[in-house]
C-alpha cells in the first residue's frame, strides 16, 4: 500500500517540522510566520483557508519541509476566519513584496481571481491546493484525491454505518468553499444513483468554524428528530459534531463520518462516537504543492503532460486543466488509528 507506507514513512519528519513550525508562529493569530531556508532562493508563501485549522498546520509544515529541501524561503500567512476577503489582502502583500510563487486553498472560486490576477502579471506563479479557484484564474491546482472517489468513500462509509437506509444531512465548511460544494454535489449524485434508502434532508454550514459547527450540529438534531447520520467533508465540521455527539443521547444512535484528522478524531473513535472517517495525507499535500511551485518558477513545467519531480514523493505530471493529482483518500478507524499522528 504505497500511500500507507509514504504516511508512515514521512511521519516522524512531519511532526518534528509541525511542532517547530508551532514553536515559531503562534498559529491562533492573525497574521503569518516567519520565513525558513536560503540556498536556492525561491520565495514561496502559503495561504491556507484559515490560520488555527491542525488540517493546514499539517499541510503547511509538509510545504515548509518541501522549501527547505531545495533551499528556499518560506512564509505563511492568512486570516484568522475562513473568508476570500482576507485572503486578498495577503495575496496583495505577497505581490507587492515580488514573491516567486502563491500556494492557496481558495475560500472562494471567483472572488481570489483579480488579486491572483495582478500577481501573475508580475510574473508570480499561483498554484491552488485543498480548495481550487476557477482554474483558468492560477497555474497549477494540486488535488489531494479525486473528487468522485472522495464523494464515494463518504457515501460507502455512511451506507454502511446506517443499514444503507433512512435520513441523513451535511455539515459543511464555508458556504462558497468550492472543494466542499463539489464534494457534496457528488456526494448526492452518488446518493441518487446508488442508495434509493438514503435521503438527504438538509446541508448546513460551520464555515470551518468549530463553535459554529458545533452549533449547527445541535440545531440540525432538533431539527430532524429521525436523522440517522451526518457527512461532515470537513476537518473542523467533522471534529466539532463528534464533540456535540460525544455527550449528547444521539451518541451511537446518529452515525457520524466524513473527512477528519487522526489527531482530533482519535478520543471519538475511541469512546464509539464514531466508527470510521477518511482523508488524504495533508502534509504531502503541502509538500507536492510546494514542490510543484518550484517546478513552475523554474520553468520546467507549464501545462498537461509535464512531469516534474516532488522529492520523496517522486514523480508527477500535470493533468487535465492544469491539475495535479496527490493520491486516493484513506479510511481511519480504530484499528488503525494509534498507526497515525497528524
Ligand atoms: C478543512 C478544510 C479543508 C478541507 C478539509 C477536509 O480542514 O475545509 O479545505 O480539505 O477540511
Amino acid at each position: 500500500m504505497k500511500l500507507q507506507n509514504r504516511r508512515l514513512s514521512t511521519l516522524a519528519a512531519v511532526t518534528l517540522v509541525a511542532s517547530l513550525a508551532l514553536t515559531a508562529c503562534g498559529s491562533d493569530d492573525e497574521g503569518g510566520s516567519g520565513g525558513s531556508g536560503g540556498g536556492d532562493g525561491t520565495t514561496v508563501t502559503f495561504i491556507p483557508k484559515n490560520l488555527g485549522n491542525p488540517y493546514f498546520d499539517t499541510s503547511n509544515a509538509g510545504g515548509e519541509k518541501a522549501v527547505d529541501e531545495f533551499g528556499g524561503s518560506y512564509e505563511e500567512v492568512g486570516p484568522a476566519e475562513g473568508s476570500p476577503d482576507g485572503q486578498v489582502t495577503y495575496i496583495n502583500t505577497a505581490t507587492q513584496q515580488g514573491r516567486n510563487a502563491l500556494v492557496i486553498s481558495a475560500n472562494d472560486p471567483d472572488a481570489l481571481c483579480d488579486a491572483i490576477g495582478e500577481a501573475r502579471d508580475a510574473d508570480i506563479k499561483v498554484v491552488t491546493y485543498d480548495a481550487d479557484t476557477n482554474p483558468d484564474c492560477r497555474d497549477l491546482f494540486i488535488n489531494q484525491a479525486d473528487s468522485a472517489g472522495i464523494a464515494k468513500v463518504q457515501v460507502d462509509m455512511i451506507a454502511e454505518q446506517i443499514g444503507d437506509k433512512g435520513e441523513i444531512a451535511f455539515l459543511s465548511a464555508a458556504a462558497n468553499a468550492t472543494n466542499q460544494n463539489e464534494w457534496i454535489k457528488l456526494m448526492e449524485e452518488e446518493i441518487a444513483a446508488n442508495h434509493p434508502d438514503i435521503e438527504v434532508v438538509d446541508t448546513v454550514y460551520g464555515d470551518d468554524d468549530d463553535q459554529t459547527s458545533f452549533d449547527r450540529t445541535a440545531a440540525l438534531l432538533q431539527s430532524h428528530p429521525d436523522l440517522k447520520g451526518i457527512i461532515s467533508p470537513t476537518t473542523v465540521g467533522i471534529a466539532a459534531a463528534a464533540r456535540y455527539l460525544s455527550t449528547s443521547d444521539a451518541k451511537g444512535k446518529v452515525a457520524l463520518t466524513g473527512l477528519g484528522t487522526p489527531n482530533q478524531m482519535r478520543e471519538y473513535v475511541t469512546d464509539g462516537t464514531v466508527t470510521e472517517f477518511a482523508l488524504w495525507n495533508p502534509a504531502d499535500l503541502g509538500y507536492l504543492a510546494a514542490y510543484a511551485a518550484k517546478a513552475l518558477v523554474d520553468g520546467d513545467i507549464e501545462g498537461e503532460g509535464d512531469t516534474f519531480e516532488a522529492g520523496d514523493l517522486g514523480e508527477y505530471t500535470v493533468g487535465p486543466d492544469n491539475s495535479v493529482l496527490l493520491g486516493e483518500p484513506f479510511r481511519f478507524n480504530a484499528d488503525n488509528i494509534d498507526e497515525f499522528d497528524f
